[in-house]
C-alpha cells in the first residue's frame, strides 16, 4: 500500500496525521502544498479543498480524524484504549479538541476583542479538559495514545505563543494539562512531526497577521 500525505507545513490537522504515521512507524511520502493557493491537481482530487488529504494507492482519504483512524486501522497495534467506552470517550474529547483550533485561529488573527473572546472560549474548553484529565502521564495512563496525538498540535502552538510573548496564553493554572503538555511535547514522534524551524515560521505568521497577538510579541 503506497501512502502519500498532502500537507501544509503549518497545518495542525496535517500534523496529527504525521504524528500517527510516525508513532505507528508507517512509511509515507509527503507533498506540501499551500491550501490557500492550491495546484490544479489538488483541486481535482480534493472534495473539501483542505489538507490533510491522504492518497492510498489510487484512492483518497480526507478529514484528519478519518485519516488518523485509518492509519491506526492499518497498524499492527492500536493506539486507542481497548475498552470501547473509554475509546468512545477519547474520541469525544478529540472531537471537542478540534474546535479549539478555531479559537486558536481567532487568537492569532483577531483584534483585541476577538483575541479576548477566543481566549475565553479556548480556556473554557481547557478547563473542562483539565477536570477530565487524571494525574497519569498521558490521558489513559503511561502509553501515548490517539488522544495525546490529537492534542499535541494545540499544546505545541500554545507553548510557542507563550515563548514568543510574556506567557500570554499560560496554562499554568491547569496543573494536569501543564504536565500533560510537557509529556506530549517530549515525545520524539511529536517533536519530529513538524519541519525544523516551524516555530520561526509560526512567529512570522503571527507578525504578518497583525492581530492583537502580534502586539504582544517580545523580541527573541
Ligand atoms: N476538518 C478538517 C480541517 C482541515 C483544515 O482546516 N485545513 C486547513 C489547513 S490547516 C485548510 O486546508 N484550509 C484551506 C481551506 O479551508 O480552504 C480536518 O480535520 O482535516
Amino acid at each position: 500500500m503506497k501512502l502519500e500525505l498532502i500537507s501544509f507545513k503549518l497545518c495542525p490537522f496535517a500534523q496529527r496525521a504525521i504524528i500517527l504515521l510516525n508513532t505507528q512507524k508507517i512509511d509515507f511520502e509527503i507533498t506540501y502544498i499551500n491550501p490557500m493557493d492550491p495546484p490544479d491537481w489538488f483541486k481535482e482530487i480534493s472534495p473539501t479543498g483542505q489538507v490533510p488529504l491522504l492518497k492510498v494507492d489510487d484512492q483518497i482519504v480526507f478529514e484528519s480524524s478519518v485519516i488518523t483512524e485509518f492509519i491506526n486501522d492499518i497498524s499492527t497495534t492500536s493506539i486507542h484504549p481497548d475498552n470501547v467506552v473509554q475509546k468512545a470517550n477519547n474520541r469525544s474529547w478529540i472531537a471537542l479538541s478540534s474546535a479549539m483550533f478555531d479559537d486558536l485561529f481567532g487568537l492569532v488573527t483577531g483584534d483585541k476583542d476577538k483575541f479576548n473572546a477566543s481566549k475565553e472560549a479556548l480556556f473554557n474548553e481547557l478547563a473542562k479538559l483539565e477536570s477530565a484529565k487524571s494525574s497519569d502521564v498521558f490521558f489513559n495512563g503511561n502509553d501515548f495514545n490517539m488522544i495525546d496525538a490529537a492534542l499535541a498540535p494545540i499544546f505545541m502552538r500554545l507553548a510557542w505563543i507563550n515563548e514568543f510573548t510574556d506567557n500570554a496564553l499560560s496554562i499554568a493554572e491547569f496543573k494536569h494539562l501543564s504536565a500533560w503538555s510537557d509529556a506530549i511535547l517530549a515525545v520524539e514522534e511529536v517533536a519530529t512531526s513538524v519541519v525544523d524551524g516551524l516555530d520561526d515560521v509560526y512567529y512570522s505568521n503571527i507578525e504578518g497577521r497583525e492581530g492583537h497577538l502580534s502586539t504582544l510579541l517580545v523580541d527573541e
